[in-house]
């Protein structure tokens, strides 16, 4: 008999079968679910909750819903729900490949906001009611208050903002989990905002368990699923090459005296780029760090095993199957050197400018003056979404974004003309750093960072054309503060859609 992770009595009565509880949120509603980066999602409701989609849809009876989360979630939630084409609207950030097939082909709205923005925006009343919430936690104590899962994302909100309430209790969550989150209770809306009492990475300002009124919680389901759980890929040359130029441009920081020793609270994008730079920095100098960051992922793990991480601060894991297994296994070593918060506090501007975090994220492509497209292939084609991207690149002490210079074997050229989209506009962007080399654009000119971009992170097979294209716009363009030649500042990206190739 396995034990009940239900400690409060009064609640066993809602436990239900997935079934019956996905019968319970009806068509055109809004369901606000957990899950953030693959970890903490609900996995059982969303997939009774398809099933339950298709066979309306088979008699021929609309069924769809907004659905709104933390950030990616995992195929048992969006994969389902999209697969059944229950999904008008989603927000925010997604990296769900059938989900993202249905934007692109323009069968499901999509609004990819700063993660930091949901849970306010979501209480300034901006995205209408919030029908049903269903969240995934580790258990529920005997008070009745909630023990969260691997991710917090936005369910403080979600639980306080629904109608009703759906709760997953996943045994397969380590029990030990229990202490090591920190949800606080003190948000408000303007006028009576203020300030957040967090000064160092480090500081609990909040409770270990989300409140919920038990009245609106209307189904428990028990449920023993692993979270996603992607693989990464071992670090190759590339990765290795960026990690390289990353550390030695802290090293010269640190020696200026304009980063201490220990440097200041590292934030580390998603993928595998931002992981080789973790891995990277178990080797650096480095002593005594800490992350304010959104995901622990696999190499902030071996950063703090190595013992030169001394926290991390987010809001969810963002594990290989490997490094959950390791996790868990030795969950009382690491709980107390991991906080996990809600993602409005994880990614907020107001904590990321005090701390002065080093943000270190992932794009598709910079231009020659460093606008950064994170988000959009081609200028159209969503990827996944901006995330956190933008709290912290605006916000940190110093913003560095990093790419292999070319994608598509060779067939694309991260450093354009132009960028076909932008999410991070040059202000934002302040260091740029290829396997080619590291671009410190901080106090430069647009044509300086111009030369400098082209001259140190630009693959050699398209500098010369970036370069040429540089000068023919210094004697062309309209204006010479950002030189650009309009007919053919985006005719690189309309080659590759012609030929299948940038290179001229
Ligand atoms: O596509 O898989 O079809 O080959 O884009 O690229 O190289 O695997 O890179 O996993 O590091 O992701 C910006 C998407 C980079 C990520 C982005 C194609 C490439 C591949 C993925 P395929 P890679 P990564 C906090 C931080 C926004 C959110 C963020 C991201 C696919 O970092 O989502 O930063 N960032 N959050 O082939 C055409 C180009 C391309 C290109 C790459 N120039 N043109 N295709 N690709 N460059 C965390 C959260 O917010 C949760």
């Amino acid at each position: 008999m396995v034990q009940t992770r239900i400690g409060c009595e009064s609640l066993r009565s809602k436990v239900m079968s997935a079934e019956d509880a996905a019968s319970l949120i009806e068509p055109d509603t809004t369901v606000g679910m957990s899950g953030f980066t693959g970890s903490g999602y609900p996995k059982t409701v969303p997939l009774a909750l398809a099933a339950r989609i298709e066979a309306e849809h088979a008699k021929g009876n609309p069924f769809s819903l907004r659905v709104w989360t933390g950030a990616s979630t995992g195929p048992e939630l969006d994969g389902a729900l999209a697969k059944a084409d229950g999904i008008e609207f989603r927000l925010p950030y997604n990296s769900d490949p059938i989900a993202r097939e249905k934007i692109n082909r323009g069968e499901m709205e999509y609004f990819d906001m700063h993660l930091s923005q949901v849970a306010p925006v979501a209480w300034q009343g901006f995205l209408g009611p919030l029908d049903t919430a269903v969240v995934e936690v580790s258990g529920i104590r005997p008070d009745g208050s909630l023990i969260p899962s691997s991710s917090v994302g936005n369910n403080k909100t979600w639980l306080d903002r629904a109608e009703k309430v759906i709760l997953e209790v996943n045994r397969w969550q380590n029990a030990e989990l229990d202490g090591m989150h920190d949800i606080y209770y003190g948000t408000a809306l303007p006028p009576h905002r203020v300030p957040i009492p967090l000064v160092k990475a480090d500081d609990r300002i909040g409770d270990t368990s989300f409140r919920c009124d038990p009245a609106k919680i209307v189904a428990i389901v028990e449920t023993d699923a692993p979270d996603r759980n992607l693989p990464f890929s071992k670090p190759d040359d590339t990765a290795n090459a960026i990690a390289g130029h990353l550390l030695q441009f802290f090293a010269h920081e640190v020696k200026k005296g304009r980063l201490p020793a220990s440097l200041l609270p590292i934030q580390s994008g998603v993928g595998n780029i931002a992981n080789a730079v973790l891995t990277g920095l178990v080797d650096g100098p480095f002593e005594n760090m800490t992350a304010f960051t959104e995901v622990i992922q696999d190499g902030m793990l071996d950063l703090l095993d190595s013992g030169k991480l001394r926290m991390a601060s987010a809001t969810a894991f963002s594990l290989s199957p490997e490094a959950a297994a390791i996790l868990n296994a030795n969950m009382g070593r690491y709980r107390d050197k991991m906080i996990l918060r809600p993602q409005e506090i994880s990614n907020h501007p107001e904590l990321i400018r005090r701390l002065g975090c080093i943000a270190m994220n992932g794009l598709i492509e910079a231009d020659i003056y460093g606008n950064v497209n994170s988000t959009h292939i081609m200028g159209s084609r969503i990827q996944n979404g901006i995330g956190g991207s933008g709290d912290f690149a605006r916000n940190a002490y110093v913003s560095i974004f990093m790419t292999p210079s070319t994608a598509k074997g060779g067939k694309i050229s991260a450093i354009v003309p132009q960028a076909s989209h932008v999410d991070h506009i040059n202000q934002d962007v302040q260091v740029l750093v290829t396997e080619q080399g590291l671009a410190d654009l901080r106090g430069l000119s647009p044509k300086q960072r111009a030369r400098l971009i082209i001259d140190n992170c630009a693959h050699p097979d398209y500098r010369p054309a970036l370069a040429d294209y540089f000068e023919r716009a210094l004697k062309h363009s309209y204006g010479l503060q950002s030189p650009s030649l309009l007919n053919e500042a985006l005719s690189w990206h309309q080659r590759y859609l012609e030929t299948g190739s940038m290179r001229p």
